[in-house]
């Protein structure tokens, strides 16, 4: 969401696995990187790798340095090469020392890398991030990067021989299934996570199953948010309500209205307290430093089912009140205007520099990913898909059309649902919108999927705890005992 102070969204991008600190919708990178690593044990070293800017340009021969980190504390001689693949938001040390993949580690002799991907976090390689910059931002570059990393470690460590197992989560495990589907010779298996391996420029089921998963907590639950988004979305075609609106959503400045891409901003904003929550229902992600953990599908039920609070309209102000004090938010920023200009900010000190500005750029030149109101079934309203497709156009001049011609060519490079490889595991959460996207369905014997019942986005990553659901807990021992299989073959 857009607020003052940590100020920014993800303009409901959502796909965030590994990384946390208040990220995704509440930026606040700053602030949270402060916390990083008070409570750990161990610190790990960043390290960095000399990385070309371009793989596919022979003669351009740029280099900048990608950061890394490794964790050698379970590695036995022999043993096989683990590989986390860092996505859209900064690489975070936490996951060196937990997450289901370093309990694999433990059992079977690993060492672990964690690679942080091209132009996040750390990992700069150009001086910002105009435009023309973004262009070497991109998933097949970031698999050259991954690829030309595994080859010069392997060499400089000696584990040529050894078998490379890639694991990610959201983005970066369709970037763990596709590296192995590219470079078959260099990685051995993959896990991928939540992974939406579809390219889908307008992406209304994100929504739908949001709607399933609020009625699986209470039928009425998705009832009462559709009838506060609607009485909401009524509100605003009449400026007299504003000054209650702005009283009631606790916004920064007066509500201004004055395009549909205003009210669909404002509209947005508020649905994406609902797509968080779901996204994250109860995952274990308090390690990485992530806040707001118990705030559950349930609790938001509870709100809207609370007559006290009055009318459906009000307990939608209160649930955007009680996201705003969980994240210490003093007000929210409901302008399109002050979000343009964040987005459209180039410097790496910029506000949208956390991995805002550049997962926007990737969804309008490679995956779209748009999560549009244009289903009936889902809670919300005003948000279509051609506001989305205008952000392309505001924020980097890309094109409607280019947006499609790039979505098509993403999924006949990769392949889509229809990805033909070997020894790649899909684990996939029954909650998790990006569900619509991943394989939940056996491909083939060799390319299983792994259903969780009641877990929502990259559940089967996170560290083990005694609450955890008895289908979560078999999930990572079957995925375990795909991997040990695998690795024997
Ligand atoms: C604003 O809210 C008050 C109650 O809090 C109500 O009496 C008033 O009619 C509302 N104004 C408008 C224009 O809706
Ligand atoms: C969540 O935890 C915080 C910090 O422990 C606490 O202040 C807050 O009341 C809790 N919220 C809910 C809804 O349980
Ligand atoms: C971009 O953001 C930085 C850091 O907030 C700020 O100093 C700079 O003035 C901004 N640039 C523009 C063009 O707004
Ligand atoms: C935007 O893109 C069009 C078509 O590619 C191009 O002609 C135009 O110059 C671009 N505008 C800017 C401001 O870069
Ligand atoms: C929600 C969902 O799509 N679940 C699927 C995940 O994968 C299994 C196969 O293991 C399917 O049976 C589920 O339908």
């Amino acid at each position: 969401m857009a607020f003052q102070l940590c100020g920014f969204k993800f303009a409901s991008l959502l796909l965030l696995c590994l990384f946390a600190f208040g990220e995704g919708r509440y930026k606040s990178f700053v602030r949270f990187n402060k916390v990083q690593n008070t409570n750990r044990k161990v610190v790990f070293e960043e390290q960095w790798f000399i990385q070309r800017l371009d793989h596919f340009n022979g003669e351009d021969s740029r280099v900048w340095k990608q950061r890394y980190f490794v964790n050698e504390a379970f590695y036995k001689p022999g043993g096989p090469v683990f590989l986390m693949i860092g996505g859209e938001g900064p690489a975070n040390p936490g996951w060196m020392q937990e997450g289901s993949w370093i309990t694999y580690a433990e059992k079977l002799g690993a060492l672990c890398l964690m690679l942080e991907h091209r132009f996040y976090g750390k990992s700069h390689p150009t001086d910002d991030l105009s435009t023309d910059n973004l262009r070497y931002l991109s998933s097949r570059q970031a698999l050259a990067d991954l690829a030309h990393f595994r080859t010069v470690i392997a060499e400089n460590r000696g584990l040529t021989n050894r078998k490379w197992v890639a694991f990610g989560g959201s983005y970066p495990g369709s970037l763990a299934a596709w590296f192995r589907l590219k470079y078959p010779h260099l990685v051995h298996a993959a896990a991928a996570t939540s992974a939406p391996v579809y390219a889908k420029v307008n992406f209304p089921e994100y929504l739908e199953v949001v709607w399933r998963s609020l009625a699986s907590e209470n039928p009425e639950c998705p009832l009462l948010v559709k009838k506060a988004a609607d009485i909401l979305a009524e509100r605003l075609n009449d400026p007299k309500t504003y000054d209650n609106i702005t009283k009631d959503f606790n916004l920064c400045s007066k509500l201004q209205i004055q395009t549909q891409t205003d009210s669909a901003y404002f509209l947005e904003t508020l649905a994406g307290n609902f797509m968080d929550v779901v996204q994250y229902n109860e995952d274990n992600r308090g390690f990485e430093g992530a806040i707001g953990t118990n705030i559950t599908i349930k609790v938001l039920c509870d709100v809207m089912a609370d007559a006290s609070l009055g009318d459906p309209y009000y307990r939608y102000a209160a649930v955007a009140k009680l996201m705003m004090e969980t994240f210490s938010i003093k007000c929210l920023e409901a302008g399109f205007s002050a979000y343009v200009r964040d987005m459209t900010n180039t410097s790496w000190k910029g506000p949208a520099a956390g991995g805002g500005r550049q997962w926007v750029y990737q969804t309008c030149t490679e995956f779209g990913f748009y999560q549009s109101t244009d289903s009936p079934n889902q809670p919300f309203t005003g948000f279509p898909l051609p506001y989305h497709v205008q952000q392309c156009a505001d924020f980097y001049n890309i094109s409607a059309e280019e947006l499609d011609q790039t979505v098509a060519e993403t999924n006949e490079y990769y392949g889509g649902y229809n990805i033909r490889s070997s020894r790649i595991v899909f684990p996939n959460g029954s909650i998790d919108p990006w569900h619509a996207l991943g394989i939940t369905r056996d491909i083939t014997s060799d390319l299983p999927a792994v259903f969780i019942k009641g877990t929502a986005h990259c559940a089967n990553m996170y560290p083990a705890r005694s609450e955890d659901l008895p289908q979560l807990t078999m999930a990572r021992d079957h995925i375990f005992l795909l991997l040990q299989q695998w690795l024997k073959e």
